[in-house]
């Protein structure tokens, strides 16, 4: 197995629910480390810069009023299969077709406030990581 790294952001709802300890939980007993943090405000175009190919889709501007609702915490994740592992823990995109124990079953309220990102291949997660890291800013620890 390859170690990969992924870019996962807990979003506005997460961090208003209070949940960022928890989810970093789940995080580090999956094996994932988290290499690189920070917590921010997303402006329409960051957050519009970030999920530009959805720019077209009916959801858009309200995928972009979420995630500039509240502040989020954007982490790089590195681990075996990180970005499988990833989008394994947090489950459905709609969190009524999550998978009980999932991170989105267990914190997500709705399509839209559903309490995390993951990158969905590893090359989302390169583009996604280099969007809001230096690579100064990630951490090895060897
Ligand atoms: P994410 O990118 O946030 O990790 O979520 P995802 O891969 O599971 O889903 P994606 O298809 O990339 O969609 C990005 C975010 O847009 C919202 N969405 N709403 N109303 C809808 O049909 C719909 N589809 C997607 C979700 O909040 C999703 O996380
Ligand atoms: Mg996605």
């Amino acid at each position: 197995m390859a170690v990969e790294r992924t870019l996962s952001i807990i979003k506005p709802d997460a961090v208003a629910k209070n949940h960022i300890g928890e989810i970093y939980a789940r995080f580090e007993a999956a094996g994932l480390r988290v290499v690189a943090s920070k917590m921010m405000r997303l402006s329409d175009v960051v957050a519009g810069g970030f999920y530009a190919e959805h720019k077209e889709r009916p959801f858009f501007p309200a995928l972009i009023e979420f995630m500039t609702s509240g502040p989020v915490v954007v982490q790089v994740l590195e681990g075996e299969n990180a970005v499988a592992t990833n989008r394994e823990l947090m489950g459905a995109t709609n969190p009524q077709e999550a998978e009980a124990g999932t991170i989105r079953a267990d914190f997500a309220s709705s399509i839209d406030a559903n309490a995390v990102h993951g990158s969905d291949s590893t090359t989302s997660a390169a583009r996604e990581i280099a969007y809001f890291f230096a690579s100064s800013d990630i951490c090895d620890r060897d």
